[in-house]
């Protein structure tokens, strides 16, 4: 994508100005909130198929975010392929154990309880998408050479938030998973070492009897989260 030689300043106007009045704001603010109010992180799945081409869009979506440098450090790993998604399970699952028979400790377990999960992640076999996020800690150019990547963690974070967002957008639900350590996925997907798995994302329609924990529904108040100054 970079190469030596193009990395030079050179301003463009601002393409695809936005011209809205106080209200319309208002109204669009409020509009966007009450569609990510209805976002909730499901864990049962039906095994209805998505297109690839909705994906495709949502992980459009995703790239436009902002990132250090503009470098976009990310790469979506997108699985349809039920072999790979047995195999993905098979391998998160071991962690899933490891971490629910002790490695967690007993503070984590804890707070985990409202929630409801345990080790056993049907989703990863029964949701037609996973979207494995990986970040990369630094790229290539075209000759080989490396640079380094700017605020990777950041970065990445706000174009998988994007991502979430597109895919809730477009009809589907989501269920953010994080096996801890994810190096297999690396295996797995053909990633070089220098990228990090972040995260796992199951991609599909809630089952029929999909439930979500009440405390879900539980999200702080704007005096909480927030100072005007
Ligand atoms: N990765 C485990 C545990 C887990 C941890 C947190 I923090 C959660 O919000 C949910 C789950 C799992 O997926 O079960």
């Amino acid at each position: 994508m970079f190469s030596r030689d193009a990395l030079s300043y050179d301003p463009i106007l601002l393409p695809d100005r936005c011209e809205i009045s106080d209200s319309g704001m208002q109204n669009a603010a409020q509009a966007f909130y009450d569609k990510m109010r209805q976002r909730h992180t499901v864990r049962d799945y039906t095994d209805r198929a998505v297109p690839r081409t909705v994906i495709e869009a949502c992980l459009r979506t995703a790239g436009t975010a902002p990132s250090g440098a503009n470098h976009q450090p990310w790469h979506f790993a997108a699985i349809s392929d039920p072999a790979l998604k047995q195999r993905i399970r098979a391998e998160a699952e071991e962690e899933e154990r490891r971490f629910y028979e002790g490695g967690a400790g007993d503070e984590w377990i804890k707070a985990l309880e409202p929630i409801g999960t345990n080790a056993v992640k049907e989703h990863l076999t029964v949701a037609p998408w996973l979207i494995v996020v990986f970040a990369q800690r630094w790229g290539q150019f075209e000759d080989g050479t490396r640079y380094k990547n700017y605020y990777v963690p950041e970065s990445v974070n706000i174009a998988t938030g994007f991502l979430l967002a597109a895919l809730h957008h477009a009809g589907l639900s989501t269920l953010t998973h994080t096996p801890n350590p994810m190096r297999f996925l690396n295996d797995a997907l053909d990633r070089p070492a220098s990228e990090k798995p972040t995260m796992i994302i199951a991609v599909g329609h809630p089952s029929e009897t999909a439930t979500v924990p009440a405390v879900a529904k539980l999200k702080k108040p704007l005096e909480e989260i927030s100072s005007f100054f």
